[in-house]
């Protein structure tokens, strides 16, 4: 059995998150340590702690955070501007949370992906 997080808390509302979104699949809120001015992260209300743990029968619901993402990208007004969307996987891309989850970044340049 995977180990819940801290997003299990704030998909259950225990814990307080700036929930911008949430539907039966997906919630989204405000990251707590913003990187641009519009910084929200998408999760599946399913625990899946890493992109290596996605099957075949979670095609429908990562389509679904990215139709969810480029929604919220047009609420927050930065969808003509650009955004950018991120999954960090383990060790070496820096991922600290094991329930994925995809960073909508935007609101001012973003620059290059990799410096
Ligand atoms: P990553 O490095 O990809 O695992 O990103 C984890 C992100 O989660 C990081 O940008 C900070 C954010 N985060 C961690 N704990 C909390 C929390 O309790 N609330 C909110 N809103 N964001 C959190």
């Amino acid at each position: 059995m995977a180990q819940e997080t801290i997003f299990s808390k704030i998909i259950r509302r225990e814990i307080p998150a700036d929930i911008v979104f949430q539907d039966d699949k997906v919630t989204a809120f405000r990251d707590i340590s913003p990187q641009a001015p519009t910084h929200i992260l998408i999760i599946p209300n399913k625990l899946i702690p890493t992109i290596n743990d996605i099957t075949e029968q979670d095609e429908t619901l990562l389509g679904h955070m990215m139709i969810v993402a480029a929604k919220i990208a047009n609420q927050e007004g930065i969808d003509e501007s650009g955004y950018r969307l991120i999954m960090n996987c383990n060790k070496d891309a820096g991922q600290e949370v094991f329930h994925i989850h995809m960073h909508l970044l935007g609101g001012k340049n973003l620059g290059r992906l990799i410096g």
